[in-house]
């Protein structure tokens, strides 16, 4: 049965591909499974229908079969457990590349999204520019330990792996800085994740739905 994710109907990011559906995609894509996506307003996200499949009212969701998940996370979790691809068969590598899922989701993206966050409400303060240097060094400090990390490998640990998918997803969310390429190694690797076919393939789904969403806007007209 082919699974269907939600996204946003019309992302605020205009189709550059920093929602979390992305990295949902990027997994479907390496793993080669075919997939349905359901697209959903803001109000739609927080309509009880939606609650009862994700508890915050957000995106993305997994639904497949009678399997409803939340939680990027847990649906990449679940697509690398039950398709070969993503994760290496040897035991230990395995729990390594699941380690690096959760270093990306709990160490990494953090200080990313807070960083986001202050210039999406907090530009307008008085006191932003002080609290953004302080929350570019918070973000420096990770990079610099993932950046000693990786050194010149090609990947954080063996093949590429979900843990690379998921740490890539997060540092795209920087895109629109210049933060990582501070780090070179940093960004060859986030070159190299995302010259990857099945990221493209990702990301330009993602765009078609902006851009058709943004030509429906286009041609109704003004009341
Ligand atoms: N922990 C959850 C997960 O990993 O799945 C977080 C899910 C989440 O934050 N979803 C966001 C959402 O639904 C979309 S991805 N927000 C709507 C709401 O909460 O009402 C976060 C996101 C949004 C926008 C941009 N952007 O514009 O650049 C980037 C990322």
């Amino acid at each position: 049965m082919t699974p269907t994710i939600t996204a946003f109907e019309t992302s605020p990011d205009r189709g550059k591909g920093l929602a979390r559906d992305v990295r949902v995609r990027w997994a479907l894509e390496e793993l080669g499974l075919a997939y349905e996506v359901r697209t959903l307003s803001f109000a739609e996200m927080k309509q009880p229908e939606h609650l009862a499949l994700h508890p915050f009212g957000q995106i993305p969701t997994y639904e497949q079969g009678d399997l409803g998940l939340f939680e990027s996370g847990a649906i990449l979790l679940h697509l690398a457990e039950r398709h070969p691809g993503l994760l290496p068969d040897d035991a230990n590598a395995r729990i390594r590349a699941i380690a690096w899922m959760f270093a990306a989701l709990n160490t990494v993206e953090p200080p990313i999204v807070e960083r986001s966050m202050a210039w999406v409400l907090e530009r307008e303060q008085s006191w932003y520019a002080q609290r953004m240097t302080m929350l570019d060094e918070r973000v420096r400090r990770r990079l610099s330990q993932l950046s000693a990390r990786l050194g010149d490998a090609d990947w954080l640990d063996g093949d590429f792996s979900v843990g690379d998918l998921l740490m890539v997803s997060v540092l795209l969310r920087l895109q629109s800085s210049n933060i990582v390429d501070e780090y070179p190694n940093l960004a060859d690797y986030v070159a190299r994740a995302t010259a990857r076919p099945a990221y493209r393939r990702a990301f330009d789904a993602q765009l078609a739905v902006f851009l058709k969403a943004q030509a429906a806007e286009e041609s109704t007209p003004a009341v």
